[in-house]
């Protein structure tokens, strides 16, 4: 049914999707001057989306875990909730605890994140094909995950789990070693969801550390990978003399990279998407119109209201819960994502994950996380992004309502509120010219 009463409006958002491009406008600033929409934006600035545009990737693929805390309001379950593993931080063998440098190392958060989804995934379906594989998380029993050790997301984790947004990450069940390694048990979110669509923002409007930063001023140190990244999606990005480097500095790049995405804007970025199991998107990159944001969110949750409404309210508990959370006043939050996971039952969460960088800030400073960031003020902007995820939730919502109504589209549940409020004698009227007539 709830496939039958969908489809006129997916078809409504693919004719959406071929509307003509115009130029951008930049509605979107970081301050406020981005705000949530009465009316349903139009679609104006369309560009295609990354899902449009995506080459097929490798079968990585996402899963779903149970958990017996918060759950959605559309959820029919009332104690399901999903979570992803990380994409952040891992470390290196060698590393050393006390080396801050190597612990800030980190393999590629998206690629890091679906390597265990995609074990994840396996474990549902043959446990066995689990064994050998290589990457930062291991299979634990059901209900966990194991995660390389960073002294750094163990340190968040165990302080959180004493923290109001405990209901917000993933469960922390301490250290365990295998094979030599140490690794970071915790609740594996995803364990439960059939055919998962999954979903990581990476929020804030700095994604580098400071230090990173200041580093870079005193000893540059030549990314020649980051500079072909960048080559590869901007060849006129680099200066004339990175061109000649053939290399960028880290911060440098990063910097790029929120540039060119909403993260400068907006203060979040989608960084991967996958669709009920299907083939990971993530040429996002240079993804920052809201329109486009939009368009994104509808592709990835089918135009269903009432997962994007759950989603909003999860996200908005969730902006309640950091203003009054010790942890996140005393944290500088960088390269965290937040992990959207729905099921085509109707099961959907979102959760904080990834605080391979997340610190405590100089005991002076006192975060507000909704001011633009300086330098030296740790400010990462996480609030900021948050808001704006909400209104773009809120204005996607809007958009289906409004698709569904031009194309004359009404769920089930609107045509029974209809017929309530029917006159009963037209109610009766149709009743009795109607097909379901009995007699
Ligand atoms: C990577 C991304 C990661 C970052 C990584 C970048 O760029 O920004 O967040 O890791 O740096 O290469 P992209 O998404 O364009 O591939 P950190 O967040 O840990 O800094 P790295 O190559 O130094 O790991």
């Amino acid at each position: 049914m709830e496939q039958q009463k969908h489809k006129p409006l997916e078809k409504d958002m693919q004719k959406l999707a071929l509307l003509p491009h115009k130029t951008e406008k930049d509605k979107q600033t970081l301050h406020g001057d981005f705000k949530s929409q009465q009316k349903c934006p139009d679609m104006e600035n369309k560009e295609s989306t990354g899902l449009e545009l995506l080459p097929e990737e490798e079968g990585q693929k996402k899963s779903a875990r149970q958990s017996d805390r918060s759950v959605s309001s559309t959820s029919t379950c009332s104690s399901v909730a999903y979570s992803s593993q990380e994409s952040d931080q891992v470390f290196s063998d060698e590393e050393e605890v006390h080396s801050k440098r190597k612990t800030l190392r980190k393999t590629k958060s998206w690629k890091t994140f679906f390597t265990m989804v995609h074990w994840s995934l396996r474990r549902q379906n043959s446990w066995v094909q689990l064994a050998g594989h290589e990457g930062n998380f291991k299979a634990s029993e059901r209900g966990h995950i194991l995660k390389k050790y960073s002294p750094v997301e163990n340190a968040c984790l165990v302080a959180l789990m004493d923290d109001v947004l405990r209901p917000y990450v993933p469960t922390y069940y301490g250290l365990v070693e295998r094979e030599d390694q140490t690794y970071i048990k915790m609740e594996d979110l995803l364990m439960g969801l059939e055919a998962p669509s999954i979903m990581d923002c990476k929020i804030g409007i700095r994604t580098y550390l400071e230090e990173e930063l200041a580093k870079a001023l005193l000893k540059p140190t030549p990314r020649k990978d980051m500079y072909n990244k960048m080559v590869a999606l901007e060849p006129e990005a680099p200066t004339p003399e990175e061109h000649m480097q053939k290399a960028v500095t880290k911060p440098r790049y990063m910097q790029w990279r929120e540039s060119v995405s909403s993260t400068a804007l907006m203060g979040f970025r989608i960084e991967g998407v996958t669709v009920e199991a299907g083939p990971v998107k993530k040429n996002f990159k240079k993804m920052k119109s809201r329109e486009n944001i939009m368009e994104t969110f509808i592709i990835f949750t089918k135009s269903r209201k009432d997962i994007l409404a759950a989603y909003m309210e999860r996200l908005e508990s969730m902006q309640a819960a950091l203003k009054d959370s010790l942890f996140f006043r005393t944290h500088e939050v960088i390269g965290s994502s937040l992990l959207f996971v729905h099921d085509r039952r109707g099961f959907s969460n979102v959760w904080m994950i990834d605080f391979g960088k997340t610190s405590p800030a100089p005991s002076h400073i006192t975060l507000q996380h909704d001011v633009p960031w300086e330098p030296g003020t740790h400010e990462d902007g996480y609030l900021l992004g948050l808001q704006n995820l909400i209104d773009t939730m809120r204005d996607t919502m809007c958009m289906v309502d409004e698709s569904r109504e031009e194309a004359g589209v009404h769920t089930i549940q609107e045509d029974e509120e209809n017929e309530k409020t029917l006159p009963k004698k037209e109610t009766e009227g149709i009743a009795t010219n109607g097909e379901n007539n009995d007699h």
